[in-house]
């Protein structure tokens, strides 16, 4: 929330200013309370209605672009969206949406960017989640007010709020997050039913290149957890990209959930993709608008249905519980499932240490991650960590009809399976 005063008291007529527009709203009062950041217009009017000149203001902690290209969508195409003006809305449901450029394509402003078709000129589309607070008044209600990135307190501040735990990634305060807009795909692999198709233990994994964040075609399945991991990490890695792009944690996911379950996103149950291929976006994502986030075309997919996402998010307890098997970090308290060969930052997934989902982060709810406090919200399935299902998944699959969901959470041992995909999220370099 940034609340501006507006200076200009007196017109070139000489009549004093009655009225004063924020965001072509007109009111008495001088001050404009702005809860997105990007650009907002203010303006003053006299008893006459003479208005004065409009002027355009730029609210701090606006999305963080980097590599990324900023787009909204207009005519019926993607265009490079001209950051002086409004190019989104959090009070209207228009989240930011940008986009990851193919090698060798540049775009100006006011062009367009394909992302579907033979051969798309974007290779990945984002959605921005601004920094918020939030607080859980009931079930289906969550109140959220977006705050600069100097707003940061531990636990709950004295209204109840709690500032989102996606925003703090390694100790660094965030303005936003970059969420994948549907479900991670490739441009082959998306085609196999080999298991850990993707071949990737390290960060500088060949086949990364091929992998997309697009609509209307089919997800990349049956990998396990290590495969995907290093995957994004090399996608990372290879793009040289600004900022710190990783397969998707809990947290994150949590994130996602709870502002599309308050008035900035759908705030209704999202629709499932049950598409039988597995494409992203139902196969139509410029017509299936009630599968995203916003209820429109701006919002994110794939949240409830299409493929189970897997998260990193994993019980700690599970591979230390036999100390005499000696299993590498990640495994199940029997077996390495995931497939990962020695631990990864701690900055990389969310750690639970109980089986009780209202226990596990470090004896407290893990508050914001969309377990206990949304558990069972539309019929969701709720399931939580246990020594031989130590991973978590999200959303539900395109079968599992009312238990899908974006607030539906699942263990596993980490497996490469049929209907598992997953998500990348892009932190910014603030
Ligand atoms: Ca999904
Ligand atoms: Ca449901």
């Amino acid at each position: 929330m940034s609340n501006v005063t507006i200076k200009a008291t007196d017109d070139k007529s000489g009549l004093h200013a009655t009225a004063y527009s924020c965001d072509g709203t007109w009111q008495s009062s001088n001050i404009c309370k702005f809860t997105v950041a990007g650009n907002h217009t203010i303006n003053v009017r006299d008893a006459l209605e003479n208005e004065g000149t409009a002027e355009t203001i730029n609210i701090k902690d606006a999305p963080v672009l980097g590599n990324l290209i900023p787009v909204e969508y207009k005519n019926n195409n993607w265009v490079v969206a001209d950051t002086s003006k409004e190019w989104y809305n959090y009070s209207t449901k228009q989240w930011a949406n940008a986009v990851l450029l193919r090698t060798g394509v540049s775009k100006s402003k006011g062009q367009t960017v394909t992302v579907t078709g033979s051969n798309p000129e974007a290779i990945a589309m984002f959605v921005w989640i601004p920094r918020y607070e939030y607080k859980i008044t009931s079930q289906y209600n969550i109140d959220i007010n977006f705050i600069p990135i100097s707003t940061t307190y531990t636990d709950a501040n004295s209204s109840g709020y709690r500032v989102h735990p996606a925003f703090t990634f390694d100790s660094q305060e965030l303005s936003g997050i970059w969420v994948g807009k549907f479900e991670t795909s490739h441009i082959t692999l998306s085609a196999s039913t080999e298991n850990n198709n993707l071949q990737c233990s390290n960060n500088n994994c060949a086949n990364a290149d091929g992998l997309r964040i697009l609509p209307n075609v089919s997800s990349l399945r049956y990998n396990n957890i290590s495969n995907s991991f290093y995957a994004i990490q090399s996608m990372d890695n290879r793009l040289k990209l600004s900022g710190d792009l990783h397969q998707m944690k809990n947290g994150e996911w949590g994130a996602v959930a709870y502002l599309a379950q308050s008035k900035y996103g759908i705030n209704k149950e999202i629709e499932i993709n049950d598409s039988s291929t597995y494409l992203t976006g139902d196969g139509d994502y410029i017509t299936n608008v009630n599968q995203s986030t916003t209820g429109n075309i701006t919002g994110i997919y794939d949240m409830s249905g299409g493929a189970w996402e897997r998260v990193m998010a994993y019980y700690e307890s599970a591979y230390n519980t036999t100390p005499d098997l000696k299993l590498p970090w990640g495994s199940t308290s029997t077996t390495n499932y995931a497939g990962f060969t020695s631990q990864i930052p701690s900055k990389y997934y969310d750690s639970y240490t109980s089986t009780t989902s209202a226990e596990a982060c470090s004896g407290k709810v893990c508050y914001g991650h969309s377990l206990s406090e949304t558990a069972g919200w539309y019929g969701d399935y709720a399931d939580f960590v246990s020594y031989t299902g130590p991973w978590v998944g999200r959303g539900g699959a395109i079968g599992d009809g009312a238990s899908a969901g974006v607030f539906a959470s699942i263990i596993s041992n980490g497996y490469p399976h049929n209907n598992s995909s997953f998500r990348a999220v892009l932190t910014p370099t603030t």
